[in-house]
C-alpha cells in the first residue's frame, strides 16, 4: 500500500500542476487509500494518466502526438455482452473507415482481462503440410480451439476475442464489417504470384497493463495506426512470420543464390513500398518510417521546450530497414523507465 501511496503522490504532483483547481484531489486520494487500500480515479485523471502513459513509452516511435488519444471509459462495463460491445465500439470509432484515430479503452482493473495479444490478428496453424497464416499466433490459435472454435485455416483467418470475466473465459467472433483489411498489391510488379496477401488497417494491441497513479489497468486495449515496416519488414518479413522475402525475390527475378545479390534487401524495399502504396491507395491511414522518426524528432524538440527529458530503447526507436538512414540511429537514448506507462502484462513491474 506505501508503493501505491507514493505512486499516487508521484502522480497528482504533475496532475495538479496542470489542474491547479484539482489539488484537493491529493489530500482525498490519500485519505481514501489509507481508508480502504486503494483509489478510484475520475475520468480527467484517467484520460491525462493515459496519455502520460503513451508520451513515456520508450519503445514508440509515434509519441508526437500523444495529446490526441481518445479515451473510453469501460470501467462499468461488466457482464460479457457490455464487454465484448464496447470492444466492438473500440474497434469501429478507432477503424473510422480508414482515417484511423488513437483510442484506448479502459476496464475495470479487477475483474476483466483479454487473452489477445491484439485485438484483431491473425490464426496460426502448425500442419504436417508446414505453417498456415501467422506463426505468432500458433499457442493462442490452439487456446480458441480449446474453447469450441475452429477456423477455415486460411492464411488470414481472423482470431475471435477471448475475454475474461471474474475468471471466467468466453469466446466471441468479430463481425466481418468490423476489420478492415488492406490487399498488398505493388503498383508496378506482380510481387507474390498467384497468392492474396493482405493486412488488417488497425494494431490494437491488447495484453499490456496501463499503470497510472499506482493503479494497474490489465485490460485497455490501445491503437494508433501502422508504420509501414512493422507489415513490410517484420510480419511478412521475418523467417518466422509470413517469410515472403524469397517469393517476393523470385517474382522480380532476383538472384537468390548469392548473398551478395542483396535480394533480400532489393526484395524487401519493394514489399515495403508495395504496404505503404496499397494502404494510401485504400485510404488507410499509415506512416513510412522516414516521416515517422521525423515525426519524433519533432516530439522530441517539443520535449525539450517543456523542459521534460525524451526517454527511449534505441533498438525499438530505429526502424527494421534503412535505420541509419533516420536520425534515431544516430543518437543515445536514456532508458530510463516513467511512470504513468505501459508494461508487458506478464513481466513484473519494472
Ligand atoms: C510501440 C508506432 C501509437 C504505445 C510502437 C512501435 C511502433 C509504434 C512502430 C514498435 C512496434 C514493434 O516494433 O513491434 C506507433 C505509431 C502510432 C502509435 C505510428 C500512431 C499514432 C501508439 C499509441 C500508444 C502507443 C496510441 C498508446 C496509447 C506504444 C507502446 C509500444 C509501442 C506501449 C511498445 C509495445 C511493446 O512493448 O510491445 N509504436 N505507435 N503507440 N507503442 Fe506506438
Ligand atoms: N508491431 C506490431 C504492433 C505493435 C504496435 N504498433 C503500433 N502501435 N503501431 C504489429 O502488429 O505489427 N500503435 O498503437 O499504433
Amino acid at each position: 500500500m506505501s508503493t501505491l501511496l507514493t505512486e499516487a503522490e508521484r502522480f497528482f504532483h504533475d496532475y495538479i500542476e496542470q489542474y491547479p483547481q484539482e489539488a484537493h484531489r491529493l489530500h482525498e486520494v490519500r485519505e481514501e487509500i489509507l481508508r480502504t487500500g486503494t483509489y478510484t480515479q475520475t475520468l480527467q485523471e484517467l484520460t491525462y494518466g493515459a496519455k502520460l502513459a503513451w508520451r513515456n513509452s520508450n519503445r514508440c516511435i509515434g509519441r508526437l502526438f500523444w495529446e490526441q488519444l481518445h479515451v473510453i471509459d469501460a470501467r462499468d462495463a461488466l457482464t460479457v455482452e457490455s464487454i465484448r460491445d464496447t470492444l466492438f465500439h473500440h474497434m469501429e470509432y478507432a477503424t473510422n473507415d480508414g482515417r484511423i484515430r488513437s483510442t484506448i479503452t479502459i476496464f475495470d482493473p479487477d475483474r476483466v482481462r483479454i487473452l489477445n495479444h491484439q485485438l484483431i490478428r491473425y490464426a496460426g496453424y502448425d500442419t504436417p503440410d508446414g505453417i498456415i497464416g501467422d506463426s505468432a499466433s500458433i499457442a493462442f490459435t490452439q487456446l480458441c480451439e480449446s474453447f469450441g472454435w475452429s477456423g477455415s485455416k486460411t492464411d488470414f483467418d481472423i482470431l475471435p476475442l477471448l475475454i475474461e470475466l471474474d475468471g471466467q473465459v468466453s469466446l466471441h467472433p468479430i463481425p466481418d464489417e468490423l476489420v478492415l483489411e488492406v490487399t498488398i498489391q505493388h503498383p508496378e510488379q506482380n510481387l507474390f504470384g498467384d497468392r492474396t496477401i493482405k493486412w488488417y488497417a488497425v494494431p490494437m494491441i491488447s495484453d499490456m497493463r496501463l499503470e497510472v497513479g499506482g493503479i494497474s489497468y490489465p485490460c485497455a486495449p490501445f491503437n494508433g495506426w501502422y508504420m509501414g515496416t512493422e507489415i513490410g519488414a517484420r510480419n511478412l518479413a521475418d523467417t518466422d512470420r509470413y517469410d515472403l522475402l524469397p517469393l517476393v525475390a523470385k517474382q522480380l527475378g532476383l538472384n537468390t543464390s548469392r548473398e551478395r545479390s542483396l535480394w533480400k534487401d532489393r526484395a524487401l524495399v519493394e514489399l515495403n513500398y508495395a504496404v505503404l502504396d496499397s494502404f494510401e491507395r485504400s485510404g488507410v491511414t499509415i506512416v513510412d518510417h522516414h516521416t515517422a522518426t521525423k515525426q519524433f524528432a519533432r516530439f522530441e524538440k517539443n520535449e525539450a521546450a517543456c523542459e521534460r527529458d525524451v526517454t527511449g530503447e534505441w533498438s525499438w526507436l530505429v526502424p527494421p530497414m534503412s535505420g541509419a538512414a533516420t536520425h534515431v540511429f544516430h543518437k543515445d537514448f536514456d532508458p530510463t523507465v516513467k511512470r504513468p506507462n505501459f508494461f508487458a502484462r506478464s513481466a513484473p513491474a519494472e
